[in-house]
């Protein structure tokens, strides 16, 4: 009875997305599992409303979204170097970002907030980038489920 009654209280009170938001953390990295100027993970998943971290685990690196590489209507985000911040959107699609100090080395991430179109996967495979940013979000964009 009682585990019954903390199911249904657990079910209720996770309804609206917020309230079981989960934090996210991606680490600002000099050296990672993709090579050097990481962000890691390079691409997530997550929902509308979850907490996404960008940690300075490294120093030089800063976290924003690549200019018009993220839905219609979203703010962007533009975090300073060395910064830890918090990105969180209730608008579903997807957010390409930068370490703009290392864009040219390849050093961005690929956010997906929910499910997305393919209008929006191909709107994002069309995105010019620097060559080495370019490859790694081929590679990310792949993982978009
Ligand atoms: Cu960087």
């Amino acid at each position: 009875m009682f585990r019954f009654l903390f199911t249904a209280v657990t079910v209720f009170f996770c309804i609206p997305a917020t309230v079981c938001a989960k934090d996210i953390i991606i680490e600002m990295k000099n050296n990672g599992i993709d090579g050097v100027m990481v962000f890691e993970p390079s691409y997530i998943k997550a929902r509308p409303g979850d907490r996404i971290i960008f940690k300075p685990t490294d120093k030089g690196h800063n976290a924003e979204t690549i200019p018009a590489f993220y839905p219609k209507g979203a703010t962007p985000l533009r975090g300073a170097i060395n910064k830890e911040i918090v990105f969180t959107t209730k608008l579903q699609g997807l957010y390409g970002i930068r370490c703009l100090p290392h864009f040219g080395m390849g050093m961005i991430a690929l956010i997906q907030i929910g499910s997305v179109k393919s209008a929006d996967v191909d709107a994002a495979k069309a995105v010019e980038l620097p060559p080495l940013a370019k490859k790694r979000m081929i590679a990310a964009i792949a993982r978009i489920r």
